[in-house]
């Protein structure tokens, strides 16, 4: 259904594109939104438009483009200069866009208009921005946070114990043989791999997490191709969005992927009887975070910073997240109100995000982890010349994954319509000849 919504959404917005482009002096009426595939409640987007015409008078026409990697969504703008208003990098990438010049700071002056961003946002999330390493500039002059969560497995209880999940060799578990799910995401998949894999490094205090996020060496590069082709030979596939599906229809027991997915999905698998769970497994993990930010070759800077600063608006926040199953940026006592649920058992110490009297809270810890969980993880960075090497490594695992049947069956396919081509244009010549 979500991925019908998508193409329909995504074909809107097409049309609406080339209604733009017949009018090109009306430009400065659009707003060009490059956002993740499943990551906000569409009616948003309407509410903005009214939102925008009572702050400032004008009209705004929405053009809303989806991703699913965010190489793709880096490439358009680095190598393709998209005039995207507005799009949502995650950490590392923003890392990267700052570095190459890519975008520009976010003014907050909103005249009459309340500045919902500063205030709003958790320090938790001003934090980890500032260790965004953006090689002088500080991220959160650029940037303004969106949703954040950890990577870890999603298991179905049925056929996977939680000590089976709680560790990253379960991407070894020949039990799970073709039941396995990876997230196609090769940076989020290469840090939490390394984790595992420098285990005994991190608790001999040879290293540190933090340390490990900026590690792209030849040495660990092949340790984790080595363990990733050892573990493809028991997985099912690599999946961009349809993760989800595949966990909520048992057709998969387990998924590397986002703590948003998962909590999308076990709510989804529960209206089916299906008891779906997600865990960080014990070695660590990656925190990630993605956030707003302004392209440079933008052409409607002020609509991006309105709805930039709309989507800070604590009850938008909150519909956004209950839409998704994402977790915001925004930390103020609304959502905290709104997400505490007192029909749950577990107590979370989320004071790290909302704040000193927050140290037991009954709140979904899937969203927001105890603060003994994110403290066996950590965010990634950008791995600048070496994120060559890294992609060539993913390429790798992935590609030896092509089936040679899949090469025949497309060579033969090529064959036939060849011959197809050469016998109907023999044809057409013979009738000619005969006229
Ligand atoms: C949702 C995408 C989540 C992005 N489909 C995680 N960085």
């Amino acid at each position: 259904m979500r991925k019908i919504f998508n193409f329909l959404l995504a074909s809107a917005a097409a049309l609406t594109l080339l209604a733009g482009c017949a009018k090109e002096d009306n430009r400065e009426n659009v707003l060009k939104i490059y956002n993740w595939a499943d990551y906000i409640d569409e009616d948003v987007l309407t509410e903005f438009k009214d939102w925008y015409k009572e702050q400032t008078g004008e009209d705004v026409t929405i053009i809303y483009q989806l991703f699913d990697i965010n190489e793709i969504m880096l490439a358009k703008i680095e190598r393709g200069h998209e005039d995207f208003d507005v799009v949502c990098p995650s950490d590392y990438i923003i890392e990267r866009m700052l570095r190459n010049d890519l975008i520009i700071p976010i003014d907050r002056d909103f005249g009459d208009t309340p500045n919902y961003i500063d205030g709003n946002l958790s320090p938790y999330i001003i934090d980890c921005f500032n260790k965004i390493d953006g090689h002088g500039k500080n991220a959160n002059d650029y940037a303004v946070g969106y949703m954040w969560g950890t990577t870890g497995i999603m298991y179905n209880e049925k056929f996977v114990t939680p000590e089976e999940a709680s560790t990253w060799d379960i991407l070894h578990n020949e039990k799970f043989k073709g039941k396995i799910f990876i997230k196609d995401a090769f940076r989020d998949v290469y840090g939490p791999v390394l984790i595992y894999l420098k285990n005994r490094d991190l608790a001999e205090g040879k290293v540190t997490l933090d340390e490990l996020m900026y590690d792209s060496s030849d040495e660990s590069i092949a340790m984790v191709e080595e363990y990733l082709k050892e573990a493809k030979k028991l997985i099912a596939g690599w999946e961009a969005d349809f993760g989800k599906e595949m966990m909520t229809k048992e057709k998969a027991y387990v998924n590397l992927t986002w703590s948003g997915d998962a909590v999308w999905a076990i709510d989804e698998a529960n209206q089916v009887g299906v008891k779906l769970n997600y865990v960080v497994p014990k070695e660590g993990s990656n925190v990630w975070f993605d956030g707003w930010v302004i392209p440079k070759y933008a052409k409607n800077v002020k609509a991006a910073r309105y709805f930039i600063n709309f989507m800070c608006r604590p009850d938008i926040a909150v519909r956004n997240m209950d839409a998704t199953g994402y977790v915001s940026a925004i930390g103020s006592p609304e959502v905290l109100e709104a997400k505490t649920d007192p029909s749950l058992d577990e107590y979370v110490d989320v004071s790290y995000f909302f704040g000193e009297g927050a140290d037991s809270v009954k709140i979904n810890g899937i969203q927001y982890p105890d603060a003994s969980v994110v403290a066996r993880c950590a965010m990634m960075h950008d791995s600048g010349d070496r994120t060559e090497q890294l992609l060539e490594m993913w390429a790798r695992v992935k590609g030896d994954n092509f089936n040679i049947w899949i090469v025949a069956v497309i060579v033969v396919a090529a064959l036939v319509l060849v011959r197809i081509a050469m016998v109907s244009r023999k044809k057409k010549h013979r009738r000619h000849g005969k006229r």
